[in-house]
């Protein structure tokens, strides 16, 4: 079975007396599952832990044991170590070090991560590109400190490798994915309720939104990209959030020939939010990076203020060049 060097991790972890983690900006279920399968193991072996994220929870994670301990708040002389997980860049992903930079930069940082774009902050980087998720990572770190895994940890972990792989439908489902699966399975996880929180429950004003986006939605053949502008008139005619934007992507990105998908949103504040979806061959981190952003090879996305009138077609230059 696979495993990461990890005295570094147990020296850090046994010199601290008060752990703080840190969940990504509009948490998924990957930084989410993978905080908590943490949380869970620090915890029964007495260390004190805190996960903290700047955004709520999406209540779709309801499901998770103990998915209110986490705090959107945090006081910083409360810790002596900070450990991110799923958290690529510390300045623009964690939403608290514009707030405390002092502590960000003076506590040692545990950083837990497998987005290839990871600038590997930190006193100690747990870095693994190849891992589908977090959550995979995690579960061997678990498993070699000897942790006794059961449906919670098993039911972390599941929603973080479902989430990250698109329920094993993304390229980056692998076998060391299906392995760690099988070993999860093995304790109870309700995968299928797992599949209908993520991604098959529809409430009716995300739908509504979906008709909206999909009526006006552009096809360009020649450079084999779709996209779409939401406005905010859109978010309120149909009365759905932000969040309910997940998974529209796919369903874009089903149109043959395509080779990348964009949804622009509009946000406060001239905000918008870019999300890219690619093909094999096409970066869509690179094109994230040209506005500011990240992620991964084939999906990955950007926080704008760009002004609205020159969006799609700014957009498509830039992608089509
Ligand atoms: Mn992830």
């Amino acid at each position: 079975m696979k495993s990461y060097p990890l005295d570094d991790f147990i020296d850090l972890i046994d010199q601290s007396t008060s752990i703080l983690q840190i969940a990504h900006i509009n948490p998924d279920g990957d930084t989410l599952g993978s905080n908590l399968a943490l949380r869970k193991f620090l915890l029964s072996n007495d260390i004190k832990t805190t996960v903290a994220c700047f955004h709520k929870p999406s209540p779709q994670y309801s499901y998770l044991t103990d998915i209110d301990c986490i705090q959107n708040t945090i006081n910083p002389s409360d810790y002596d170590l900070i450990i991110t997980v799923d958290v690529a860049d510390l300045k623009t992903m964690t939403g608290f070090y514009p707030q405390f930079t002092e502590f960000f930069e003076n506590t040692p940082i545990i950083n837990i991560d497998h987005h290839h774009t990871n600038s590997r902050f930190g006193r100690l980087a747990l870095i693994d590109p190849k891992a589908a998720s977090v959550g995979e990572i995690m579960f061997y770190i678990l498993n070699s400190l000897g942790a006794d895994f059961d449906q919670d940890y098993a039911t972390y972990l599941m929603t973080a490798l479902y989430f990250d792989t698109g329920s094993f439908q993304h390229s980056n489902t692998t076998s060391t994915v299906m392995d760690v699966s099988a070993n999860l399975m093995l304790h109870e996880v309700q995968h299928n309720e797992i599949a209908y929180q993520l991604f098959q429950k529809k409430l009716l004003p995300m739908l509504k939104l979906w008709g909206i986006a999909l009526n006006k939605l552009n096809v360009d053949e020649a450079n084999g990209i779709s996209w779409v502008f939401i406005s905010q008139d859109d978010f309120k005619q149909s009365g759905a959030e932000a969040k309910d934007i997940e998974g529209l992507i796919n369903l874009m990105h089903g149109i043959p020939k395509i080779k990348m998908t964009v949804i622009l949103s509009e946000r406060e504040n001239g905000m918008v939010k870019g999300s890219i979806r690619t093909q094999e061959g096409v970066d869509a981190s690179y094109y994230a990076a040209v506005f500011g952003g990240g992620g991964h090879n084939k999906a990955a996305g950007f926080n704008a203020n760009l002004l609205k009138a020159s969006l799609p077609t700014h957009t498509t230059a830039i992608v089509a060049a």
